[in-house]
């Protein structure tokens, strides 16, 4: 066997001495039919191998234009990374709308119930750059391009309902803030950092979304398992050319869960790609996400009567004031066939609405209806982007705009102009069938105002922090902590400390007790009064978790002697429950009990228990003894009992557990209860956490 791996290699590098020009042969045998490889004006390639040259060993020629085409292609192969949501995974499906909202809007979108209609959504985080880590702290993007008949409507949203700023005017600095830092180039797709912190903490109105990016909610356990808002009311319009207020929901059939912090920090060196990995593989095995589109409806009278202004981006309408109604769904059943020529090149724009759909005037929606085509101009090279098979509408579309950087199309005829009455088939405006604006009435006095209706930052994100259950009160104190042990700036910390007192005077002393503060800084003086609001029990993730095992991932640790007849046990049912299952072990097969050999789909050292949502073992003692030495096998125990898993170990793994220090609790269970451990695994062991963490 070993002669005969060495045998061609030694032929290759015998090959590769001799020089080889036009006709060379390659160095590689494949099977199929390849056709032949041309430069990108269509002339045949007769050698990928070897540059022209003047000699064997003399220089290379410019005339080489083959060499010379290859490498200006490749030098530019990528193009300016958005500034915010620069890493992002996406994918194909279909929207289908299950109730007709035709008493509201004319959008044959939102009243053609069974209708499919095809979509791409693209998920991203916000901070870091495209070639970021997936599970850092971080809002997530949640943006979706539905090709309607009407022309294209892009849910530009995040999966947090409300924002950081009212007013568009304060977007680059936020944005500047939140990024590395500009002088030392670090952290990362990180916000726990002075300048993000400094900025905020400068800005009141920030702090509901600063609330919204400590919860739990912005380190999701996986994209499938997120919510997703518009933000930003909207209007319907009817026929009749009335409006209703809308905002918009997309609720994961999945439920929502998230990691755990210390769990995340560890995906992030264990699989720097774990939620591109998770939503690729989940739609590539035939186990397609799904969303529930959902709808705020409500009037200008009902707005009036909320105790804030809806057009402020840092508030959200409790669904317990006005319910969401589900009208349709979202299915992702297709990965994209390339991430950049898709992922990369996809063009969001919340300006791109539909007719039967209208703005509202919320100031930050207002300037991001400028930003992203301005910004789409750099990023994509110029006016034609819409041009990209992915952003191209799939209905007909038809102008007089004309020429600009790579321009695809053809334009046939002499009439690029309007009126015109050289042509009888050249576009022209359509009163009838044309998107319509709502008449509002506007008598107000112009100015760089922000209206007073905006001025309380502080009742709800109190509303909110009141809405979380004790365990996720305690992660987000301790979250704010962990991210100002990170801020060097003493009077930033403090100045935190005081709007926190605002939003909950226990919240402040917990964050100020956590740093360690020797005395509390006094508390902020709100610009409104604070009020105490009813909480809305629907924003908690974890007393909304869906009773279920689908979507979830389960490990087990086998080795060489492992039974597998109990692990095939515990797999069949997990995967009978909708969940996937790896097998782990020390090497890439096993030889089972009883001799099998048996392939494994992770190796132990690459492949720590971070991954899965429950942890089981079944190992012989004499193996289980060899790998309580072993520390990537007790790390594998000790962060699942840490990162609050379900774990079901045999008597051997006892004592790979009793090496972790680990005492077994509730959530630990003998492999042989299968059913047990599966209904434990649907979640985690939160009454095990005070027992593993001190949480602020
Ligand atoms: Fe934005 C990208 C979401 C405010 C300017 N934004 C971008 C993406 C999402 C959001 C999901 C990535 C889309 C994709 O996957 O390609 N942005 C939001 C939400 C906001 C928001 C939910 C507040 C409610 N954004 C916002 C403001 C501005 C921008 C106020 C500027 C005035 N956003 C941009 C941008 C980006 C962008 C610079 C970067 C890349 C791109 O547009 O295509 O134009």
């Amino acid at each position: 066997m070993a002669t005969k791996k060495t045998a061609p290699a030694k032929k290759a590098a015998t090959k590769a001495k001799t020089p080889r020009g036009n006709g060379g042969e390659p160095q590689y045998q494949s099977g199929g039919t390849h056709p032949t490889m041309t430069t990108a004006q269509g002339i045949p390639v007769p050698d990928n191998q070897n540059s022209l040259r003047s000699s064997p060993r003399g220089p290379t020629l410019l005339e080489d234009f083959i060499l010379r085409e290859k490498i200006t292609h490749f030098d530019h192969e990528r193009i300016p990374e958005r500034i915010v949501h620069a890493r992002g995974s996406a994918a194909h499906g279909y929207f289908e709308l299950t109730k007709s909202l035709s008493k509201f809007t004319t959008a044959k979108i939102l009243t053609e119930v069974g209708e499919k209609t095809p979509l791409f959504t693209r998920f991203s985080t916000v901070a870091g750059g495209a070639g970021s880590v997936d599970t850092p702290r971080d809002i997530r993007g949640f943006a979706v391009k539905v090709y309607t008949k009407e022309g294209n409507w892009d849910i530009v949203g995040n999966n947090a309902p409300v924002f950081f700023i009212q007013d568009a005017m304060k977007f680059p600095d936020l944005v500047h803030a939140v990024k590395m830092e500009p002088d030392r180039g670090f952290p990362q797709a990180a916000s726990a950092h002075d300048t993000f912190w400094d900025f905020v903490s400068l800005m009141p109105e920030s702090m509901h979304a600063v609330m919204w990016a400590m919860s739990d909610r912005a380190i999701p356990r996986s994209l499938r398992m997120m919510e997703g808002f518009g933000i930003h009311s909207f209007r319907l319009l009817n026929a009749k050319g009335e409006s209703t207020f809308v905002k918009f929901h997309w609720r994961p059939k999945l439920g929502m869960q998230s990691t755990i912090w210390d769990e995340a920090v560890k995906l992030q060196a264990a699989d720097n790609d774990f939620h591109r990995r998770d939503l690729f593989e989940a739609i590539d095995r035939g186990d397609y996400p799904e969303w529930e589109f959902g709808v705020q409806l409500f009037t200008q009278e009902q707005a009036d009567k909320l105790p804030f202004d809806h057009l402020d981006p840092t508030k959200l309408i409790p669904e317990e004031l006005i319910p969401v109604q589900i009208i349709g769904r979202m299915v992702l059943d297709r990965n994209p066939d390339n991430l950049f020529a898709e992922t990369e090149q996809v063009a969001f724009c919340p300006a791109n609405i539909v007719p039967g759909v209208d703005f509202s005037n919320d100031p930050l929606l207002q300037g991001r209806l400028f930003s992203y085509l301005d910004t789409q101009l750099s990023r994509l090279g110029g006016p034609n982007f819409h041009q990209i098979p992915i952003n191209a509408p799939k209905c007909p579309f038809a102008n007089h705009q004309r020429d600009g950087h790579m321009q695809m199309e053809v334009p046939k005829g002499r009439v690029n102009y309007e009126p015109s009455s050289l042509e009888d088939d050249s576009p022209r405006a359509n009163a009838k069938q044309g998107f319509r604006s709502f008449a509002q009435q506007d008598d107000g006095v112009k100015g760089r105002v922000r209206a007073e209706s905006f001025a309380d930052h502080y009742s709800m994100p109190r509303m909110y922090f009141h809405s979380l259950n004790e365990t996720e009160q305690a992660h987000l104190a301790s979250a704010v902590v962990f991210e100002l042990s990170k801020v060097g700036t003493p009077h930033v910390r403090e100045r935190v400390v005081a709007h926190m007192r605002n939003v909950d005077p226990d919240l402040g002393q917990r964050i100020a007790d956590g740093l360690g503060m020797a005395k509390l800084p006094p508390a902020i003086a709100p610009a409104a009064p604070i009020q105490d609001w009813e909480p809305s029990p629907a924003l908690s993730i974890i007393e909304n978790m869906k009773d279920t095992l689908q979507g979830r991932a389960i490990g087990i640790l086998v080795a060489d002697g492992s039974d597998m007849d109990s692990v095939n046990k515990i797999k069949i049912a997990a995967e009978k429950a909708g969940a996937s299952v790896k097998l782990v072990a020390p090497k890439l097969a096993i030889k089972a009990k009883g001799g099998a050999q048996v392939a494994i789909d992770g190796q132990l050292a690459g492949t720590p228990s971070t991954i899965f949502d429950a942890v089981a073992s079944i190992l012989m003692p004499e193996e289980a003894a060899k790998l309580a030495k072993e520390a990537a096998a007790v790390d594998w125990f000790r962060d699942a009992f840490g990162h609050l898993k379900a774990i079901a170990a045999c008597k051997g793994t006892q004592q790979i557990l009793q090496a972790g220090g680990i005492t077994p609790d509730g959530g630990v269970v003998d492999p042989k209860e299968v059913k047990e451990f599966l209904e434990l695994a649907k979640t985690r062991q939160w009454a095990r956490e005070p027992n593993v963490r001190t949480l602020c």
